[in-house]
């Protein structure tokens, strides 16, 4: 007997020729996932949105207190005051704030303090992490590893995006205190991202840059 309540869990049984080309498919497909700056304004259905959150609130986390909150902004009125807040911070970063090593680093990317997508884009998904809260988000019981848990759930919310066809980018103005206020989001939450979501400008480009991927023998070693 097990100390605590069960359920059975299976796999489809798969050959190991189907395990290898399954992996293949998925990984080549998310590689053609990129950080999109340039988005249409066209529409994309809110069943996407609550497709992709649920994906996203599947991640594994501390304790299944599930400790993420995922503000959803479509209207335009909100969407133009979070770019506004974005960019007086960017303002100050690309004007000093940020060191001129750092600077160096984002020079191949091509950003800038202004930030049009966030109102181009008809989504914007603003990522907080539950420092309390637990289960039934009390705002008070102890959340544990809770950058890891919403980490893990960025990356599904992206890859189930990417794989509804839509383009993406995590925008991390900083600081983003800004956002709870806007979102009217409580104290103990912080926010982590903003996901901005459509579909590419028809003339979109990415920074060539980006598209340099370390190969398998720097990434790994096997013990
Ligand atoms: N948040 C700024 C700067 C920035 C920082 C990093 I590290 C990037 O990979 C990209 C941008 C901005 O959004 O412009």
């Amino acid at each position: 007997m097990r100390p605590h309540q069960t359920l059975p869990y299976t796999l489809p049984d798969l050959t190991d020729a189907e395990r290898i080309a399954r992996a293949t498919a998925m990984r080549e497909r998310l590689a053609t996932r990129r950080s999109c700056r340039y988005f249409a304004d066209a529409p994309v259905p809110r069943q996407v949105i609550e497709h992709a959150i649920l994906a996203a609130g599947s991640a594994p986390n501390g304790a299944n207190h599930q400790p993420w909150h995922f503000a959803v902004i479509s209207s335009p009125e909100t969407r133009r005051a979070i770019r506004e807040a974005a960019e007086a911070e960017e303002r100050a970063f690309y004007a000093g704030k940020a060191s001129d090593e750092w600077l160096d680093a984002l020079k191949d990317l091509g950003t800038d303090a202004d930030k049009p997508f966030l109102e181009t884009a008809p989504w914007l998904i603003v990522v907080f992490a539950q420092r309390k809260g637990g289960i039934e988000e009390d705002g008070k019981t102890q959340n544990y590893y809770i950058n890891e848990s919403v980490g893990i759930a960025c990356g599904l919310l992206l890859a189930t995006l990417h794989e509804a066809g839509c383009a993406t980018l995590t925008h991390t103005p900083s600081p983003m205190g800004f956002l709870r206020k806007i979102c009217g989001r409580p104290e103990h939450e912080k926010p982590l991202m903003i996901v901005v979501t459509g579909l590419p400008a028809p003339d979109a480009t990415v920074p060539a840059h980006a598209v340099r991927k370390k190969p398998l023998e720097q990434i790994t070693s096997w013990l």
